[in-house]
């Protein structure tokens, strides 16, 4: 059905958004728990129709985000060095959303060499190494939602857009991996209840090939560090929700800005905002459930809540996002279009 797609599309890039713009106010912040019910009166005030007030800024997250979904629009081909060029347009328009303290060499670099080869600038990062920070996962919505006709396509696609700035396996693979779990939420009715049991499994066979194929053949400690985080994810899942929970999910699979400690984070609050088991977050909403949980992890708070928002927007459509939540947030009207225009697109 045409128009529940339309609706999806709409609901994981807002998705994207709305986590970003709520959640980057706590980036970085301890969360304690009474921080945990100033997040609730704040979520609380974001439903009522006259809350008056600045937008929510958005940040690094969603100014990427759009530069892909805008890139894909203008080249529906896909054209990496369109792509590039918007990244780097973006930031030196407003380099003060927020970006990681060293994707900006990679900007730079790129201007400076006239964008000869789009490639080269993230391969010299970190000696050598590339960056493993979430700057690749935290953008992959477009990805996800352009290609879901096409699943090799989209894993593809998902490598390349985020080896412009980041080429580390570990940022490559993280993007890849919520790319994943955003295209299963969008393929699966919002009717049918998603099962962790069942969810999981299925993401983790699909990265496990993903982290295979991709096998330097080096002896590392941890040839398939994505896989053996979701089995964490759905270890935790089979627990009951008790607050101590949150501490060990924080500990091991982490709230930092980087990918392998974040994007499967992102993931767990999904599946455990549709458990419905949380104590601290007090809404019927699962999408503002998803959101407001993984901002009461703490950390990472508004790159960790765009990816597991885009995932829940994915699964239940636009019409589970509160109106005046949206509102609230910078550019949502223009994010709804960029939506529309991808979702034209691809059913042409
Ligand atoms: N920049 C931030 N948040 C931190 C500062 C804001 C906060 N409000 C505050 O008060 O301090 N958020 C944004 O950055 C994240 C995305 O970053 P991205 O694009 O991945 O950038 P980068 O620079 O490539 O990587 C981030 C850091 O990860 C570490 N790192 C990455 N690769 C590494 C490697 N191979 N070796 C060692 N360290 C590596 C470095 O510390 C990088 O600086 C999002 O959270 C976005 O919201
Ligand atoms: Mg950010
Ligand atoms: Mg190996
Ligand atoms: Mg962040």
């Amino acid at each position: 059905d045409t128009n529940v797609l339309k609706s999806k599309f709409r609901g994981s890039l807002l998705g994207s958004l709305l986590g970003d713009c709520l959640g980057s106010p706590f980036e970085g912040e301890p969360i304690t728990a009474g921080e945990k019910i100033v997040i609730q009166r704040y979520f609380d005030k974001l439903e009522s129709p006259d809350l008056k007030g600045p937008v929510r800024s958005y940040t690094d997250d969603t100014a990427m985000m759009k530069s892909i979904a805008q890139s894909l629009i203008a080249k529906p081909e896909i054209d990496y060095k369109h792509m590039a060029k918007l990244f780097v347009k973006d930031y030196f328009l407003e380099p003060h959303r927020g970006y990681g303290p060293n994707v900006v060499d990679v900007f730079s670099k790129l201007r400076k060499s006239k964008f000869d080869d789009i490639y080269r600038p993230a391969r010299e990062q970190f000696n050598g190494k590339g960056s493993f920070g979430n700057g690749g996962a935290m953008r992959i919505a477009p990805i996800a939602l352009y290609f879901y006709n096409d699943y090799n396509l989209m894993v593809e696609a998902a490598k390349k857009s985020t080896e412009i700035t980041h080429t580390n396996s570990l940022g490559v693979h993280g993007a890849v991996l919520q790319c994943i779990a955003i295209h299963k939420a969008l393929l699966t009715d919002p009717k049918e209840e998603i099962k962790f049991d069942q969810f999981c499994p299925e993401i983790t066979k699909k990265i496990k090939l993903v982290e295979q194929e991709d096998d330097d053949g080096l002896e590392l400690d941890d040839d398939h560090p994505y896989e053996d985080k979701v089995k964490f994810v759905q270890h935790f899942l089979q627990t009951n929700y008790h607050e101590e929970l949150d501490e060990e999910v924080c500990q091991n699979l982490g709230t930092s800005i980087l990918a392998y400690d974040s994007v499967p984070t992102a993931i767990y609050c999904f599946l455990r905002a549709l458990k419905n088991d949380i104590e601290t977050v007090k809404t019927d909403n699962i999408f503002r459930r998803t959101i407001q949980y993984a901002i009461t992890l703490g950390g990472d708070t508004d790159t960790i809540a765009c990816m597991a928002g885009a995932i829940a927007g994915a699964y239940l459509g636009e019409e589970a996002i509160n109106v005046n939540m949206a509102k609230q947030c910078e550019s949502y009207k223009e994010i709804i279009e960029l939506a529309d225009q991808l979702h034209a697109l691809v059913v042409k």
